[in-house]
């Protein structure tokens, strides 16, 4: 392959950053169904974008394996059987190679190519793309795949370079593994990594330090391998799995009951929360239809689950800071576990409470706390979470029309028009970017509606002659402020701290990126804008800053909105019919 990093730029019809699910599977529809000129650039030696990255100790998918592939191949669906009920992050790489041999990706993927800028330049009608190492490429069409979760948050504590002992990011784990045999390991987070990694870092670890900021609910994740029967069911019934993930609102393959937690006398709702966590994994999040709706519901199930906590862990000071939780259940993403909490009975394992005691900074020993407390560690392990939805796009400097630029445009938070396209930025598409409901639903579901929805819009420009695309300013406004009632209408922005909303990266601005209006109702906004000619976007030319906002949402979402495919007909007037996990 020729490379350019001096005069023109390799041409292409369109460049694709990414190459986890989402890159793989744009490649593969502008490639071999629209027949463009693709190239896939890739920062990894390897496919699988998160699952690329996330080699920690118990990373593990909380999709059960049967709704966590894609659904647009039968052929391929009936190719591949996962082992476990949560497919384990080795697995999912692999299934991703496997895609990537059947439908022969790999000659049109470059590997070890970390794209730094775009810059659109308007006379050309095209976009060049700069990486690392100083190729360029120009292209008209440029799709980000770049992931919600693929920016590693580490947090700025000081005195981190003096530690004299290793740390590992979880999003960045070394490929030889890390070990922890007899070592004084810290880890700091307990979020849905924190969660999954304690338990197997405390198998071989001397001790296991868990630096907690925020106690978490944790429903028992009940994984296990498929029989040959169940991997057979999956296989035979794929029209029924991909009808139902296509027809939920948070893209799983279980339906939210449409029972309100209130309504029930507390005898029945504690059987069907029992029964839930003998279940488990986010169907405990499906119990009730109010959960995210009703604070007074979500107290119901927040009180179980905290009585699960004190229940399992034996020293009472160990449960109160375990089970002192301060926000609803669910409104930060719910992790689901193997052992999580039991594994604080075991002697060589302790929490630490930084939010009464927090950390003052690192030192070559070990961590030290506001108290003065040093913890003498060997590793830290950072399940620190991700700089969410818009680091990904902002670690590459994106320059627009006129040399406008994402990080100024961005610099107050986030603006899409249905969370593919920015103003200023034609010819951009962005994959489950901000105001998409990406995070909230089962990933793949929504990354299938974005790519075929993008691929169809590159076919009609092509089709009408048509050169330019821009979303008009008016519309992302429009967007976004729906994208906050969605947040409004539930208990999600509760969660004061969480990554939903930036807030667990200094200075970022809070606003609340994923919809939350359900998988269902956005698929039929994205269909209703592209019947109607792509409302809400400029074609051909530049997008006009005084365009009055697009009707089509209004519509779509306002008191006469149609009603939602399979769902009662007054679940429309309901801004969130009911959201994701
Ligand atoms: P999360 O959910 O963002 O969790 C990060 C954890 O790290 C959380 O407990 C944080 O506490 C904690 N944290 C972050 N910075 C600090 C500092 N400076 N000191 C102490 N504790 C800190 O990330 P995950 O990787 O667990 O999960 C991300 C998503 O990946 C997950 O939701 C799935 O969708 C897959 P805080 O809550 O901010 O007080």
């Amino acid at each position: 392959m020729t490379t350019a990093t001096g005069g023109s730029p390799q041409s292409y019809d369109a460049i694709v950053i990414g190459a986890g699910f989402a890159g793989l599977y744009q490649l593969h529809l502008l490639r071999d169904r629209l027949g463009l000129k693709t190239r896939v650039l890739e920062t990894a030696d390897g496919v699988g974008g998160t699952w690329y990255w996330n080699r920690y100790p118990g990373a593990r998918c909380d999709s059960e394996s049967h709704s966590y592939r894609y659904f647009f191949s039968k052929e391929l669906h009936e190719s591949w059987d996962y082992s476990e009920r949560y497919p384990g992050q080795e697995e999912i790489r692999a299934y991703l190679n496997h895609v990537a041999d059947k439908l022969a990706l790999r000659p049109d993927i470059q590997l070890s190519t970390k794209v730094t800028a775009a810059a659109w330049d308007e006379a050309a009608g095209r976009w060049t793309v700069t990486t690392e190492a100083g190729e360029r490429f120009a292209c008209q069409w440029l799709i980000t795949a770049v992931g919600c979760l693929s920016s590693a948050n580490v947090p700025n504590i000081p005195g981190l370079e003096d530690f004299r002992g290793e740390w590992h990011h979880t999003g960045r784990w070394p490929h030889e593994g890390v070990d922890f045999a007899g070592k004084r390991v810290g880890q700091v987070g307990t979020g849905s990594t924190g969660i999954q990694a304690v338990p197997v870092i405390a198998e071989t670890a001397g001790s296991l330090t868990v630096f907690q900021r925020t106690a978490n609910y944790s429903v028992p994740a009940r994984n296990g391998p498929l029989n040959e029967q169940r991997k057979k069911e999956w296989r035979d019934n794929f029209e029924e799995v991909r009808k139902l993930v296509q027809s939920t609102p948070n893209a799983h393959p279980f339906r939210i009951s449409t029972d309100r937690a209130l309504d029930q006398d507390e005898a029945t709702r504690l059987e069907r929360y029992q029964k839930a966590w003998d279940i488990g994994g986010l169907r405990f999040r499906a119990v009730f239809h109010d959960l995210l709706l009703s604070k007074e519901a979500n107290d119901t199930a927040a009180e179980f689950l905290k009585g699960k906590i004190r229940e399992i862990v034996k020293d009472p000071e160990t449960a109160r800071i375990l089970s002192d939780i301060d926000h609803p259940y669910a409104a930060k993403r719910p992790p689901i576990d193997t052992n999580y909490f039991d594994t604080f009975n075991l002697d060589h394992v302790s929490v630490v409470d930084v939010r009464a005691d927090p950390i003052r900074r690192i030192v070559p020993e070990g961590i030290e706390l506001e108290s003065g407390a040093v913890h003498e560690l060997d590793v830290i392990v950072f399940a620190t979470g991700f700089d969410a939805m818009t680091g990904p796009l902002l670690s590459i400097d994106f320059q627009g029309a006129g040399g406008r630029r994402l990080r100024d445009d961005w610099a107050a938070g986030p603006k899409t028009w249905v969370g593919v396209a920015i103003p200023g930025y034609p010819n951009l598409f962005t994959v489950t970017g901000p105001g998409s409901p990406s995070v909230l639903a089962n990933m793949i579901v929504p990354i299938e509606q974005h790519v075929e929805w993008i691929a169809d819009c590159i076919e009609t420009m092509r089709r009408e002659g048509v050169e330019r695309i821009e979303a008009t300013p008016a519309a992302a406004e429009a967007w976004m402020a729906h994208v906050g009632d969605a947040a409004n209408a539930t208990l999600l922005p509760q969660a004061g701290h969480s990554w939903y909303l930036g807030a667990n990266v200094p200075g970022k601005p809070r606003v609340f990126m994923p919809y939350a209006g359900g998988m269902v109702r956005f698929r039929q906004i994205c269909d209703a804008v592209a019947a109607r000619g792509y409302e809400g976007f400029a074609m051909g030319a530049p997008a006009d800053p005084a365009a009055p906002p697009p009707p089509v949402l209004a519509e779509m979402t306002g008191p006469d909105a149609p009603p939602l495919p399979g769902y009662p007909a007054d679940a429309r007037t309901s801004l969130v019919e009911a959201p994701g996990v």
